[in-house]
């Protein structure tokens, strides 16, 4: 089903078209494009009321500057919708996440307006103040650079750290603070408080009304007018705000709050900004979900990302399974923990802004002196987690795999290096779907394996989750676990909890020929593979490992004795990964075998369903029986 676009935004292949319009038009543009967000997501799916939240400030961004040589970047992308919509993508817009199509994310490769690659938070500063920096070395005065970030990506450390940097750069860059108080779920931290103040206190707009009111009567008037007007204005505003502006304090000028749905005064706003020269701030308080009275008036975690619905009456569809369903991974996290909590005091729960994704929030209902969203910030998820290790307690930090990424070094640093006890569930972890590569955990197994003192572990299903992480609050140092997206295998889920010894895998099937050595959920690939093998007259073993590192070794001396033929399995990198640490440990022990492993190769794989993905990368069931196959058939050469 394509879905057409009103009357005025049909008219609009780029933002050259946009500007053919009057100022009065753009009202109705507005209206049109939120209306065809509607019109697809409801039926192709993706992110939501972020896209609706920032329609008038996309309209009035494309309309005020000269894109694609002016550069915007926007924080995470996930609200690009708009702006996808008015820069050459209309037509396509109905590929968006799907296999093949267009990505969710703004993406360099996809369009001369998407300057910058996103997907992770708290990137744009950085970016923009970069190309600012790089226009302003090759003379180019009077090209704009803008970043748009919300205030939950405000609260990442890298966009004060950027803050910092362009507060003293003299650049021509614009930061446009899109505050609607709303992360994924309701945004936390003192600055969230320090937003809401400035926002609503009086004394403050009446000065920054009047400086407003000067400053927009004369940057009309030319460059030398508006050098006075700039030091007047300067002036006003160091005496007045600098000791209660937290941005005025980083030397960036801070202009707003304004109404971000007020798409006539944007346009006024932005092109007096434009002409403004130095980093500046724009503060715009939007609404997510913006007109659409369900996301708007509903609750907006659910409407970040709703799935399928009925755009009439708001209904979120939901498949209605006729028999028990598996839960999700996540659940099963948030359940044990809080069923572990309860036995032992000194649990508590971290994620960095995904109560909801990763599910911790049932241990922060349940048990909120225990448990913390500390805001889009992995580094600090780790480090505090460490911080709360050295007083005896165990932290379960719960981050996505490919978010941890981020916290790399906090690891190494803060946790490996002094041994201490922190839980790390990696929850995403392989093929996120249809986010694509830059949700994508592809790496966790690989970087997590390297560090010395890490326990590195994957669960096949929810039981053995469950199992790995009360073992993790028995081991005294750094334990991972890694588990996907979505659902596990067994409806019957909650099984009594048992401590696995360090380092022990299972025998799922004995075998002659080949043996299959897999890690994590993947396994379940590896029983339908065998199943279907089987059928055929071959007869595989399989070997759940359980545990990267250290590896089962007992159980490996069991395998390369008796198989001359071994494929590996991972959902995730096949460079230094699950795969790698089996041959390393075959060569290292003096063992000849011919070895396949199956996992993501060293490329970006786009988006697209999980499966898809797998099918793609040859280890969906079907891709691992093929290569037994080939293997059985194939001897040493
Ligand atoms: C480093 C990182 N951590 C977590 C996320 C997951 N995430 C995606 S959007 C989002 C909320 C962003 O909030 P905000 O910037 O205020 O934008 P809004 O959705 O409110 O428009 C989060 C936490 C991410 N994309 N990147």
């Amino acid at each position: 089903m394509i879905i057409q676009p009103g009357k005025l935004l049909a008219q609009i292949n780029t933002p050259d078209d946009l500007k053919n319009f009057s100022k009065d038009q753009l009202v109705q543009i507005c209206d049109e494009l939120r209306q065809f967000i509607v019109d697809n997501v409801s039926v192709y799916g993706g992110h939501f009321g972020a896209s609706l939240g920032v329609v008038e400030l996309t309209v009035a961004l494309h309309y005020v500057l000269n894109t694609p040589d002016d550069q915007l970047v926007w924080d995470v992308g996930h609200q690009a919708y708009g702006h996808k919509i008015l820069t050459g993508r209309k037509e396509k817009f109905h590929t968006n996440r799907i296999y093949g199509g267009m990505s969710g994310f703004p993406k360099r490769k996809e369009s001369e307006y998407d300057t910058f690659g996103v997907g992770h938070s708290s990137t744009s500063i950085s970016a923009a103040l970069g190309m600012a920096v790089a226009s302003k070395y090759k003379g180019l005065s009077r090209k704009q650079h803008v970043a748009v970030i919300g205030d939950g990506s405000m609260t990442g450390g890298m966009a004060f750290e950027a803050m910092n940097h362009a507060g003293v750069s003299d650049t021509n860059m614009i930061i446009i603070l899109n505050d609607n108080c709303m992360s994924i779920d309701p945004n936390v931290g003192a600055l969230k408080d320090y937003l809401t103040d400035i926002t609503t206190s009086h004394t403050y707009n009446k000065v920054k009304d009047e400086v407003w009111n000067i400053l927009g009567k004369f940057s009309k008037f030319g460059s030398s007018a508006q050098e006075i007007i700039s030091k007047v204005e300067g002036a006003i505003k160091s005496a007045v705000l600098k000791q209660s502006n937290l941005f005025e304090s980083l030397n960036l000028r801070y202009f707003g709050p304004v109404d971000g749905h007020d798409v006539h005064h944007l346009v006024e706003v932005l092109s007096d900004l434009r002409d403004i020269p130095g980093p500046k701030i724009l503060h715009c308080v939007t609404v997510k979900g913006k007109g659409y009275a369900p996301a708007e008036n509903g609750n907006k975690t659910t409407w970040h990302a709703p799935g399928l619905f009925d755009k009439v009456t708001g209904e979120i569809y939901k498949k209605t399974p006729t028999k028990p369903q598996a839960p999700k991974y996540q659940d099963v996290f948030g359940h044990t923990l809080v069923e572990l909590a309860k036995e032992n005091d000194k649990i508590m729960g971290i994620t960095p802004a995904m109560p909801s994704g990763s599910s911790l929030n049932i241990m922060m209902k349940e048990m909120p002196d225990r448990a913390f969203d500390v805001g889009i910030a992995e580094q600090h998820a780790v480090t505090f987690s460490a911080g709360l290790a050295t007083q005896g307690l165990i932290p379960f930090c719960n981050i996505y795999s490919s978010f941890m990424q981020r916290a790399y070094d906090q690891v190494v640093h803060d946790v490996a290096l002094q041994n201490l006890q922190v839980v790390f569930c990696l929850d995403r972890a392989g093929f996120a779907g249809a986010d694509g590569p830059t949700h994508h955990g592809a790496y966790d197994i690989a970087y997590f394996r390297c560090i010395p003192n890490m326990v590195v572990t994957a669960p096949m299903d929810e039981e053995e989750l469950r199992n790995l992480m009360f073992t993790a609050t028995k081991f005294e140092g750094p334990f991972s676990i890694r588990y996907p997206r979505g659902q596990g295998v067994m409806p019957e889920w909650r099984t009594p909890m048992r401590e696995i010894p360090i380092g022990q895998g299972r025998i799922i099937k004995e075998g002659e020929d080949v043996a299959i050595l897999t890690i994590g959920h993947i396994g379940n690939y590896a029983v339908e593979a065998t199943e279907m093998l089987v059928k055929e007259g071959l007869n595989p073993a399989h070997y759940d490992m359980r545990f990267v590192k250290p590896l089962d070794e007992s159980l490996l001396h069991e395998v390369f004795g008796k198989f001359k033929k071994v494929i590996t399995v991972e959902d995730g990198c096949l460079m230094g990964g699950f795969g790698s640490a089996v041959v390393e440990w075959m060569m290292d022990n003096g063992y000849q075998a011919q070895v396949k492993r199956l996992g993501i190769p060293d490329r970006i794989v786009e988006h697209g369903e999980q499966i898809e993905l797998h099918r793609e990368c040859g280890f969906d069931p079907e891709g691992i029986a093929e290569a037994v196959r080939e293997l059985a058939v194939v001897t040493i050469r």
